[in-house]
């Protein structure tokens, strides 16, 4: 069995970890995917203002990718006033 890498199967992994993100902020190349998991006790979710994901229950996760370079910011939707928020900075 072949397995190829090409740039668009890179991923790069952040954690919600007791209400935060982990990383907050990341640096990535365009092209790399992002994947949020959740290893935490509670139910969490990833808005951005093109997209939001389900709720990301313990140990399940969710990705997506970004279609241009520049800042997109986002936050979990019933914790942002315990300010877990966090952003990826495509370059
Ligand atoms: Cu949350």
């Amino acid at each position: 069995m072949t397995i190829v890498f090409t740039r668009a199967t890179l991923v790069i992994l952040i954690f919600m970890h007791k209400m935060s993100f982990i990383p907050k902020d990341v640096h990535i190349k365009q092209k790399v995917r992002v994947e949020w998991v959740n290893d935490d006790t509670i139910p969490h979710n990833v808005v951005f203002k093109d997209i939001k994901s389900p709720y990301i229950y313990p140990g399940h996760s969710w990705s997506r990718s970004f279609p241009a370079k520049g800042k997109y910011e986002y936050y979990c939707e019933p914790h942002r006033s315990m300010e877990m928020t966090g952003s990826i900075i495509v370059e």
